[in-house]
């Protein structure tokens, strides 16, 4: 049986990069293989200039970030495909949602922003974890990095609200830590009980 494709949600702060690292432990204690995966990542060449970008270290034009910010989920898509196919679970740190959240928010307009997405596998389960930007600018403030603005963050969290579809499963973060795990554990057994014709084709 194949891997889970699970995607995590949420403005920044929401707590993703915690969940995701706790989810992959509690999965791999109650005996499944999962490994974590994020976006962007910023090792490779494409993830070099996004990491760049994102520290302020240079200029890019909103389009031609945008397009990197794509490509480098692309040239993930085979090694994320084989390692479903070997039946590895994939938690993975933000998906193609924060790609059009952040770019549609700086203006860009949104059906563009979905184009060069379109094609890449699609998450079985896709969680967002919900935090008010009230809440998240309580969690030691924002940093240095370009999109850590409260106007920019407000915009992305109105646009994850219309990228937002029924199969989405909504996760309060404000809770603690603890409370939010015991959340995503719920919605990510119920995923792992569907049987295998249920799950959807990869191809
Ligand atoms: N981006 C990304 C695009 O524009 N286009 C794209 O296509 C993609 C993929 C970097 C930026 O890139 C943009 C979005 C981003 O602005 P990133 O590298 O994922 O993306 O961002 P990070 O800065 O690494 O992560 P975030 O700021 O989004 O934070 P997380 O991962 O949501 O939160 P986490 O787990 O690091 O926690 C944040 C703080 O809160 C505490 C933690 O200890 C930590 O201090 N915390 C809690 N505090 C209280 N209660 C809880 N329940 C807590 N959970 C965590
Ligand atoms: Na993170």
């Amino acid at each position: 049986m194949r891997g889970l494709f699970i995607v995590l949600e949420g403005c920044d702060r929401s707590g993703k990069s915690t969940q995701c690292h706790q989810l992959v432990k509690q999965l791999q204690a109650k005996g499944y293989s999962a490994q974590y995966r994020n976006f962007p990542n910023r090792t490779t060449q494409t993830g070099k200039m996004i990491d760049s970008y994102l520290r302020q270290a240079t200029e890019l034009d909103d389009h031609a970030v945008h397009l990197l910010f794509s490509a480098n989920r692309w040239e993930a898509m085979n090694s994320i495909k084989d390692t479903l196919e070997s039946g590895i679970t994939l938690v993975v740190d933000r998906y193609a949602f924060s790609g059009v959240a952040f770019s549609s928010a700086k203006g860009l307009d949104l059906n563009w922003c979905k184009q060069p997405d379109v094609g890449l596998l699609s998450p079985d389960v896709v969680v967002f974890l919900d935090l008010s930007i009230d809440e998240a600018e309580k969690r030691g403030g924002y940093g240095e990095e370009r999109y850590e603005r409260r106007e920019l963050q407000t915009k992305v969290r109105n646009q994850f609200m219309k990228l937002k579809d029924d199969t989405w499963k909504v996760v309060n973060a404000a809770q603690s830590a603890e409370q939010v795990e015991k959340g995503i554990w719920s919605i990510v057994e119920a995923a792992l009980s569907t049987s295998t014709n249920q799950r959807k084709s990869l191809l």
